[in-house]
């Protein structure tokens, strides 16, 4: 069991999320990247995998799948001709997510680090990092950092002096949520339209190219290196059994510092918003409900969120998830079923229109719960909505079907009262939907 303490700026592995200094090479080899990383290669790539295996990194970009699990799902030994490929997935558009943002800003090198070390470890020659198109100024960057690797001779042939060639290529997306989505990449990265295939086979049994590869979020990559310096013992000492490590949160909504902040896993909610974000507006006793891991995952009401691990496990327990850690704070100024009508709106309009319970079911549900603002519904709409969501929720092709199901299913849950008020007064004096 590791700390949940509060976490102390020695142990921050994003040093500078806040962009204080540079995000230049020099300024970031001064930070400690890329100190003796050829050193770190020696330790060799099943020690590696081991040591992330060990470390009980989760997968940073929402579904918290043990990394080092998912590196040795990859073949040791690349068959000629079906190369081994790493991914990595800056394809930000989570509603509440902004922390692969900062990273990519104004920590760019400890991504291309972690790149060339977590390829090196699954003997991949390349790697691809997908970066969504709305962020121009941040493929910038990020552009800028891989060339000054290159010209430091940090990548390319025998990268970092360790006898291993190695190339990092950064890839625009078109600005689609659904290429989130990691086979929807791959086909995305291929050139094709940007739709999810049919899980299995998983990537590191057919992916790009229909050759192994493994697709890992940005922070899951940027933390390799720090893993690799100070251990994964160092690591696993922060959060709890299953819950390891340090973590981007990203807190927003109605709380008086909206910030992206590094804590130790499994911190309590009400500590976190102490800590970090000044509070909520108008105290606690103010709070109404909180979305704990972006717009995927289903709200918590405030009586069960208060002293609630900020965990993968934790979260699960109350019927939600960590997902991306992205925090969506909201007070009793919220018109939740608007808010919740809004999220539904996002995934009818994100959907990629393949398979029928989503392509249908997203409009169905967001129109639904348009009428249910104004109370415009019978009496059964409640349940006929549930139902519809448990009809769509593991039917579908990819996760987006179950992420559009989900808020839906937490609002009835938890807040069935207030839906039954609108019905029962069906006033109609809501504003129209837009
Ligand atoms: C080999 C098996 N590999 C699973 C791999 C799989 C994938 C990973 C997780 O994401 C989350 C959702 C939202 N052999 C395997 C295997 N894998 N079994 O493990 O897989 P899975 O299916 O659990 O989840 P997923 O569909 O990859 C769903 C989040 O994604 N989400 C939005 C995320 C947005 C961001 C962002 O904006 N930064 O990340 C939307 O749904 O939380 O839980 O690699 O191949 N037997
Ligand atoms: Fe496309 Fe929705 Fe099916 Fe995913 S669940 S493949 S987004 S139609």
């Amino acid at each position: 069991m590791g700390s949940t303490t509060p976490l102390a700026d020695k142990d921050r592995i994003f040093t500078n999320v806040y962009g204080f200094q540079g995000a230049d090479l020099k300024s970031a080899q001064a930070r400690g990247d890329w100190d003796k990383t050829a050193d770190l290669m020696k330790l060799g790539q099943d020690t590696i995998i081991e040591m992330v295996k060990d470390s009980g990194l989760r997968g940073r970009g929402g579904a918290g799948f043990p990394t080092g699990m998912k590196w040795g799902f990859m073949p040791k030994e690349p068959t000629p001709g079906r190369p081994n490929f790493l991914v990595i997935n800056a394809d930000e558009s989570e509603p509440g997510s902004c922390k692969d943002r900062e990273i990519i800003r104004h920590d760019p090198q400890k991504l291309v680090e972690g790149a060339l070390l977590s390829a090196f470890a699954m003997r991949a020659r390349a790697a691809y990092i997908y970066i969504r198109g709305e962020f121009i100024r941040e493929a910038q960057v990020l552009e800028d950092a891989v060339a000054e690797a290159y010209a430091a001779g940090l990548l390319g042939k025998n990268a970092a002096g360790s006898g291993y060639d190695f190339d990092l290529f950064v890839h625009r997306g078109a600005g689609a949520y659904i290429c989130g989505e990691e086979t929807a990449m791959l086909e995305s990265l291929e050139g094709k339209k940007g739709q999810p295939r049919l899980k299995p086979p998983f990537p590191a049994g057919a992916g790009l190219y229909g050759c192994p590869t493994t697709v890992n979020n940005v922070e899951s990559i940027a933390v390799v290196p720090t893993i690799l310096r100070r251990g994964a013992e160092w690591f696993k000492s922060f959060g709890r059994e299953g819950n390891a490590g340090t973590k981007l949160f990203q807190i927003s909504g109605h709380v008086n510092k909206p910030c992206v902040v590094e804590e130790s896993m499994s911190i309590s909610f009400r500590e976190l918003i102490d800590l970090h974000a000044g509070g909520l507006k108008g105290g606690w006793d103010n709070l109404l409900a909180v979305i704990p891991g972006g717009s995927s995952v289903p709200l918590v009401p405030a009586e069960q969120i208060m002293d609630a691990p900020m965990d993968f496990d934790g979260l699960k327990e109350l019927g939600s998830g960590l997902g991306t850690a992205a925090v969506i704070v909201m007070d009793k100024s919220t018109d939740i079923v608007r808010a919740i009508s809004r999220i539904s709106y996002f995934y009818k309009h994100e959907s990629c229109g393949q398979c029928t319970p989503c392509r249908e079911g997203t409009g169905w549900m967001w129109r639904t719960m348009e009428k249910l603002r104004t109370g415009d519904v019978d009496a059964g709409t409640i349940d006929r909505l549930f139902d519809v969501t448990k009809q769509v929720e593991g039917h579908t092709i990819c996760a987006l079907g179950d992420a559009a199901a989900w808020p839906i299913q937490g609002l009835i849950r938890h807040f069935r009262p207030e839906l039954e008020r609108r019905i029962a007064e069906n006033g109609g004096q809501l504003e129209a939907a837009e």
